[in-house]
């Protein structure tokens, strides 16, 4: 019984290992998101430039169908430039779009449940991996229920 015990306690380590939240893994990442989501004000999304939520964007309530025009939470440069983001809905998801518009099929969605993504740079748009990269991508955002998304950010 104890040689059984010994060995689920080395799976379930190895298991927390290979999810990245050992301590080897964040030893070897400067930076996180964690500080970010844990300050960011609920009710909101957010969005960063660089990787780790570095280089904050902005952060909006509502939807923003484009981030490159002159209005809204999202302006000029922030489009095509988010490489993290944060979700701090309280009660939807926030539906990120490739280009402005907010209605291209290609999409990708980060559910509160996950709360950000520190890279994008391995998320795909509808998670594939043919569609190209979410990273530097982003043009438009919704927010949205669940079942509108086929596609989640991880
Ligand atoms: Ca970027
Ligand atoms: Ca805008």
């Amino acid at each position: 019984m104890s040689t059984f015990g010994s060995a689920a306690a080395v799976a379930a380590l190895t298991g927390v290992a290979v999810l990245g939240f050992g301590p080897t893994a964040s030893a070897e990442t400067p930076g996180t998101c964690w500080d970010n989501y844990e300050n960011a004000v609920s009710g909101y999304m957010s969005a960063y430039s660089q990787v780790n939520c570095d280089g904050y964007l902005g952060m909006a309530e509502g939807n923003d169908l484009n981030w490159g025009d002159s209005s809204g939470s999202f302006r000029d440069n922030d489009a095509y430039s988010a490489s993290s983001v944060v979700n701090k809905g309280n009660y939807s998801e926030v539906k990120f779009f490739l280009g402005t518009g907010g209605n291209s099929n290609f999409h990708i969605c980060l559910t509160r449940a996950e709360g950000f993504v520190r890279d994008l740079t391995d998320d795909y748009w509808l998670e594939e991996r043919d569609f190209g990269s979410v990273n530097n991508a982003i043009g438009s955002h919704r927010w949205v229920d669940r079942t509108a998304c086929s596609a989640l950010a991880v």
